[in-house]
């Protein structure tokens, strides 16, 4: 299903223990039309734990009542509500043929016999276990249902259970490499505990990681978004995390915040794009949103995302004393309100690192080692960069409504500069500079 989502959206976060959090949000998203998600399409089985049939998953009658214990390759599993188990995914590969495990919807179920709407995820969601591992290639985990940056929980297609402290595994402790997991549509909220907390978590097998997507999910209280870990020297590549929720990423001074954190592997071509980072718990500072952690983060692009009231020790997009951030780009994102001890809202160490056509507002705004920039706007700004084709100056927030976490423009900015077509349309998916001004910052205006 696309999803289209062109009117208001109210949301309500229910976090008030979270000093940072927001209480009542409300995120205007325009015409969004995000990448398509899964379908219940191809060689279809039925998935329904309240099912009383034969549970040989042909129809929604005989609908098995979980996931059966080894998935085929080549079948989409739709799912409909109910609460069903965690589990290592591990059938062999065949090919490069999926396993697909979707949200089943009011309007996209499949043909077969025996459907009610009340059935559907979109309606109410289907609730999993905490804690999945993929120890094969090829698999597709999507709720289907969500608009984006609902900061709701229950608009997902998929919850996982709350108050776990690991929602997802690519590997194991021993085998060969991994490509495509993608997971989709999934509202999660991690242990208060002070622990580590990792939403997403390479294993230490030696094979490499590659191809790993996280979408249109809401994780909110994790410690780390996406990070590698295993073998040194092996690398993870061509990670993707985009048009997901980030509330109140965690640090504390026991298990320091990073979302995006190559750890003990380098990570080459990360994407983050299109994400919203909103506030911080913990008592401590993240080392940053984007980080080069205990090894290289190289090749990145991040691109369109919103970050606001974060603290952060390094930097917002960082590297650390034990990793560079190599020639990654950073265009067209709006930093708001956030603070960094060093100051610098991108930072080394690192080399070949660009920043352009972003908005820096009501934060300190200087730039660590490492680090080409302009075209940018630095609004309420202290430290300001000079830049040949900077914009400065003017008080006051220049975006529709902070307070209710409206992030698009009251007007143009002046204009920036002309990306390649890899960056032509923001999170609302409207196209950059149409109307003959490419804005600055992740929003285009009008
Ligand atoms: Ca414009």
């Amino acid at each position: 299903m696309i999803l289209r989502c062109s009117s208001l959206i109210l949301a309500v976060l229910l976090s008030a223990q979270i000093p940072t959090a927001p209480t009542n949000v409300v995120v205007i998203v325009d015409g969004i039309v995000p990448a398509p998600s899964p379908l219940c399409t191809g060689t279809l089985r039925y998935v329904r734990q309240a099912a009383s049939g034969s549970a040989n998953g042909l129809d929604w009658t005989n609908a098995f009542t979980d996931i059966p214990s080894s998935p085929v390759r080549g079948v989409t599993y739709c799912v409909a509500t109910g609460n069903y188990a965690s589990r290592t995914f591990s059938t062999a590969v065949s090919g490069t043929t999926p396993i697909s495990i979707v949200g089943a919807t009011v309007n996209d179920h499949g043909p077969a016999t025996g459907w009610s709407d009340a059935f559907g995820v979109d309606v109410t969601q289907a609730t999993w276990g905490a804690s999945f591992t993929f120890t094969t290639s090829n698999w597709v985990f999507d709720g289907v249902a969500g608009p984006v940056w609902s900061t709701t929980p229950s608009q997902y297609g998929f919850k996982i259970a709350d108050g776990s402290s690991g929602a997802f595994q690519i590997g194991a402790a021993s085998g060969s490499s991994i490509t495509s997991i993608t997971i989709g549509h999934v509202a999660s909220l991690a242990t208060a505990n002070d622990t580590e907390k990792l939403f997403l978590q390479g294993a230490t097998q030696g094979g490499a990681h590659s191809f790993i997507t996280i979408r249109h999910s809401l994780l909110n209280r994790w410690q780390n978004c996406m990070m590698t870990r295993g073998q040194g020297g092996v690398s993870s590549d061509d990670w993707v995390f985009e048009y997901n929720v980030v509330l109140n990423n965690s640090s504390t001074s026991a298990n320091h915040g990073e979302c995006l954190n190559p750890n003990e592997r380098p990570m080459n071509r990360l994407v983050a794009r299109y994400n919203w980072w909103k506030g911080n718990s913990g008592n401590a500072g993240l080392t940053g949103i984007i980080v080069a952690n205990n090894s290289d983060n190289n090749n990145g692009q991040f691109y369109g995302n919103v970050i606001d009231t974060v603290s952060t020790g390094n930097g917002i997009i960082t590297g650390t004393s034990q990793g560079n951030m190599n020639n990654a780009v950073v265009y067209n994102n709006t930093f708001i309100n956030s603070t960094t001890a060093t100051m610098d809202w991108v930072n080394g160490p690192g080399s070949g690192n660009l920043a352009q056509n972003n908005i820096v507002y009501n934060m300190d705004a200087s730039i660590g080692s490492g680090w080409a920039h302009d075209y940018n706007w630095y609004r309420a700004t202290t430290n300001t960069p000079v830049e040949a084709h900077g914009q400065s100056g003017g008080s006051g927030s220049p975006f529709v409504n902070l307070a209710t976490f409206n992030y698009h423009l009251i007007a143009a900015t002046n204009a920036g500069l002309t990306l390649s077509s890899l960056f032509t349309t923001d999170a609302d998916s409207k196209t950059r500079g149409s109307d003959g001004v490419w804005d600055r910052g992740a929003l285009e205006f009008p």
